[in-house]
Formats: C-alpha cells, structure tokens, sequence
C-alpha cells in the first residue's frame, strides 16, 4: 500500500501511556496494510544503548542515536514510531532536524504527574520518591512540555481508541497514508 516514511514521535512521562498508544497505533496500521517500526526501550535502551544512563547528557545521546537509526527507516519508507520520554525541548528539536522536519511528527502524550504517579505500573515512581532511583523524570529531573506539538493527546479525556484515530487522522490528512 502507498505509504510516505516519517516519524510518530511520542513524548511524554514515563507511565504517561507512550508503549500503550505506539502498540496500538501499530497493529491498526498494519491491519491497514502499512509497514510500521516501533522504536522503544525494548529494542533500544537493551541493545545499541544499553551503555547509556538516564543522567542529562547520556539522554541527550539517547535521543540523538535514536533520531539517527529513526532516520534510516523513515529512508526506506517505513512508517517509525518512537516512544521515549525525550524530555529536552532542545533534544526533541535536533531530533527533527535530524529526522528533517517534513518528516517528524510530535504528538504529546499529555498525561499530568500526579495521575503517572498515581498509576506507577512498575513501582518506579515509588522508588524515586523514596530517593531509590536518581534522576526520575518529574521528579528529580525535568520534563519539557512540547509547547506546539503536531498532535496532542489527552490521555485522561481520551479513550486509547479516540486517540489512535487521531494519529492515523493525521496521517492521512498530511498524506503520509
Ligand atoms: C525516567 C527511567 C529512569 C529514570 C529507568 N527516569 O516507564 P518505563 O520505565 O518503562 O519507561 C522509562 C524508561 C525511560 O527511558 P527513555 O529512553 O524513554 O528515556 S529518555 O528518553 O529520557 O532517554 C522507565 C525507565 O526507562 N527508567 N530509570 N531515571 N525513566
């Protein structure tokens, strides 16, 4: 099926529901016959950067050697979704201008602190609130909102099925579906 490479990038807290909504977006697109990637902590923190910590700079490098490989596949023309937390505006930025932005699309997984923490599906923000993990995105480092993403969700209003229609909406209505 016609389809244009280009990059769903997904940012948000951890807990925010990024892997949710990448897994989801991805099986309807291939039920839709689309060629989809997903990039995530699975594929990638385990593997090309598992020599990586989650201090500011090795983030930074995080993102950069993802927005590099993101690239490759958006070359071949397939559809990469990505779901890290990226939480630097400026990482974010070099990402699409690595991505080149005609390619790059931002969509906020916009999900407030207290309801991440409140769902911790992995006990990590317990942890961190327990002073057992440094460097916790919210809580002892930064998270930079998106300040004009292409797409934003509302994970608290949304159902996940609202929100998947309106990344495949914009898909289609950009002409990359
Ligand atoms: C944030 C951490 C941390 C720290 C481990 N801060 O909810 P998860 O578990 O499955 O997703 C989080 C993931 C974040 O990795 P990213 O590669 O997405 O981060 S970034 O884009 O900022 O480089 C979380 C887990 O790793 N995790 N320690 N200190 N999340």
């Amino acid at each position: 099926k016609n389809q244009k490479g280009c990059v769903i990038w997904l940012t948000g807290l951890s807990g925010s529901g990024k892997s949710t909504i990448a897994n989801e977006l991805e099986y309807e697109l291939n039920k839709m016959k689309y060629h989809t990637y997903l990039l995530d902590g699975d594929n990638i923190r385990s593997g090309l950067n598992s020599d990586l910590s989650f201090n500011e700079n090795d983030r930074k490098e995080n993102i950069r050697r993802i927005s590099e490989v993101a690239k490759l596949f958006v070359d071949s023309g397939i559809i990469t979704i990505t779901a890290f937390i990226s939480p630097f505006i400026k990482d974010r930025e070099k990402a699409k201008k690595i991505i080149g932005v005609e390619n790059f699309i931002e969509v906020f997984i916009d999900t407030p602190l207290e309801e991440c923490i409140k769902r911790d599906p992995k006990g990590l923000y317990k942890k961190a609130l327990d002073g057992k993990i440094k460097n916790f995105t919210g809580i002892d480092q930064k998270y930079e909102k998106p300040i004009n993403p292409n797409i934003h969700i509302d994970t608290i209003k949304e159902d996940l099925n609202i929100s998947i229609n309106k990344i495949i909406n914009y898909l289609d209505k950009k002409g990359y579906i």
